[in-house]
This record gives structure tokens, sequence and C-alpha cells, in this order.
């Protein structure tokens, strides 16, 4: 494959894939100016795989640094667990070296970089590559940047491919985020050597933005429920589930939008019995419902009005707290509101809406 967007340009590939079903990758990208490209590939007969790539640039714009599918050598691998996450939602990310050679490393020192506007990350911590016991050092995070450095205590090594410390990323906002570890290890002598690495990305959804489109919105319900409360308006599906809540306006009116189908309503208030229904919405519609007054006296929420509620108002008698009890929501629990108890005594159980 050879891309050439503008300029002079050359891009060359060559292929040759023996009997077994091996596989060839290239890549040349040219990106502007005089630029060649060149790819070459030959894979041999057992299932072995090959993959060079060389990006050449010339000229004032440079390409991002091509990184190799899977290296031959030492590397290192970002491995996000659960690649898409919710808003706060957290996901483990595995920091490995791959093919580390069998004399081993002493140390590694990893520089990761992620978008912090995307992504929170925390919880640093060695894992069993090193041996157990391993020093270790964190400088950051700071501004989508952190370095770890972590070190076998008493000699121990990492000797094989595995996990060398993991972290978690947290969903921050939607977008798509670079998580990417570059590595530099020590053999004990004294220097250290960058190895190659493959990052891996996380995409970050916000549930809560338009779920579905807004044609998903067709019917309409709309009514007027009286109390001296404010009224909150519940719709349900049929399984119960939670579809819209919405408080209705000061004079208890609403008009709530919401997909077509049969819901459960319910209209309710604090100190107050609720009232119950069922609609069905067709799409393009407005259903209508029965104006309705709530009863108001069920101070502790319990579906009827009896002493119990009264002798709350008792208990605060010229307080303003509980707001349950100012069943009249002028600021004082008092006889007022023993009257409008009174007026309902012994009502329970939710009204029947229609
Ligand atoms: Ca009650
Ligand atoms: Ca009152």
């Amino acid at each position: 494959a050879g891309t050439a967007i503008s300029g002079t340009q050359t891009a060359i590939a060559l292929t040759s894939t023996a009997e077994f079903g091996t596989q060839t990758a290239m890549a040349g990208t040219a990106i502007s100016g005089t630029q060649t490209a060149i790819a070459l590939t030959s894979t041999a007969s057992a299932g072995t795989q090959t993959a060079i790539s060389s990006t050449l640039t010339a000229g004032a714009p440079t390409s991002t640094p091509t990184t190799i599918p899977t290296p031959a050598g030492p590397y290192v691998l970002v491995d996000v667990i659960q690649d898409a996450l919710g808003l706060n939602q957290t996901s483990l990310v595995n920091v490995s070296l791959m093919n580390v050679p069998p004399e081993g490393y002493t140390a590694a020192e990893f520089h990761c970089i992620y978008d912090p506007a995307i992504l929170e990350v925390g919880n640093i911590a060695p894992a069993e590559l090193f041996g157990s016991d391993p020093a270790s050092a964190l400088n950051g995070p700071q501004n989508g940047s952190f370095i770890f450095a972590i070190a076998g205590s008493q000699g121990r090594k990492a000797t094989s491919s595995g996990t060398a410390f993991t972290f978690t990323v947290r969903g921050m906002s939607a977008g798509a985020s670079n998580v990417q570890c570059t590595a530099r290890v020590s053999v004990g002598q004294g220097a250290l050597e960058a190895i190659a690495y493959i990052p891996d990305s996380v995409t970050v959804f916000d549930a809560s933005a338009s779920p579905t489109p807004t044609q998903a919105l067709p019917a309409y319900v709309a009514g007027q429920v009286i109390a001296s409360k404010p009224v909150t308006i519940q719709l349900f599906d049929a399984g119960n589930a939670l579809v819209v809540s919405q408080t209705a306006n000061a004079d208890g009116t609403f008009n709530i939008p919401v997909g077509a189908g049969t819901y459960t309503i319910v209209a309710s208030a604090e100190g107050f019995l609720k009232a119950q229904g069922f609609v069905t919405l067709s799409s393009g519609s407005t259903f209508s419902m029965q104006v309705v007054n709530l009863p108001a006296g069920d101070i502790d929420g319990n579906s009827v009005i009896d002493q119990f509620d009264a002798l709350t108002i008792g208990m605060n008698y010229n307080l303003s707290a509980p707001t349950a009890a100012d069943l009249n929501n002028d600021g004082a629990i008092n006889v007022l509101d023993l009257e409008l108890l009174a007026a309902n005594y012994r009502m329970s159980g939710a009204l029947a809406w229609q």
C-alpha cells in the first residue's frame, strides 16, 4: 500500500507470499513534498509473519511515528481491558513487557501519555513481572502524562513476557484518547535502552446524550395535577422501568414528550397521596389526562392519611421542617396543615387517574 496526498511522490509495494496462508502487512505513507515510500515484505512457508514498514517524509510537514504491528524484539504493550467507557466508568490497563530476552531486565522506566480531557488515570501499581516486592517510583500523573519506574529488589529480574504494572482510566468526557506507554529498560549495566511500543486507545461515550435520535419522541402526554406542593410526573414502561420523570409547572400543568407506547403514569407531591393511571400514546399525538387534585395529608408517604401523619404535625408544630408536613406550603407547620389533612382523613392508596 502506498498513499500519496500531494506533491511528487512514489509509492512502491512488493509482496511475495508462500503456500500456507501467511499474511503480509506493509504500509508507506507520504504526506506532502517530494517523497518516496517503499515497503517490502517476504513471507516464509510455515505460517510465520513479517511486517515491515518504512515511512519517508520530505519537506516541512512531518509524519507521525509508525508503530510496527508486532515487533520482533522487545516491546511495551498497553492493553486497556474495556476500550469503550461510559462517563465515570473505569477500566483496568495492563502495561506489559513482551519478548523479554532470557538474560532479563533489572529495571524499566515507562512514560505513559493520554488525553487528560477524556481520561483520568489512577491506581498505578506494580504487577508481578519484576518479582515480588519490587521498588517503584511514580512521577505524576499530571497534564496527561506520568512516569513509572520499577526495579526488581534483591537481585530479582523480569525474565519473561508479562505485566509490569497496571493502572486505571476513568471516562471524564466523551471522546477518544490514545493510551501510550514508551519504555526504556536496563540490564543492570548502568545504561537504558529504548524499546518498541504498541499503544491502545479508549473511546468514552456519554450515554445520557441523545441515546436515540429525537425522532424517538413523537408523542406527548399532557394534563394538570393540583397540589400546594411541586408535582412530579413519572412514566413507567410495561416492565415498570422509569422512562421519564419531570416536574410539572408551578400551576401543575405538564406536557411531556415520550415515545409512543403504553405507560403507567404517576403524579406525586411531598405529603400528598399519589394519582396513578395508564396511558397509551400513539405517534405524533397528544394524550390529555384528566385534571386531578392530589389529597393532602400523607406526610410519612405510606399511602394512608391517618393519625401518624397528624403526629408529625404535632411534633414539629410551628417549625418549617420537615417540609412534607407543611401541606399548604406556607413555611409553617400548624393547624392549617392539620385542617388539610383532616379533610382527607382515612383516605388511602393512589387516586385512579384517567
Ligand atoms: Ca401516612
Ligand atoms: Ca403550613
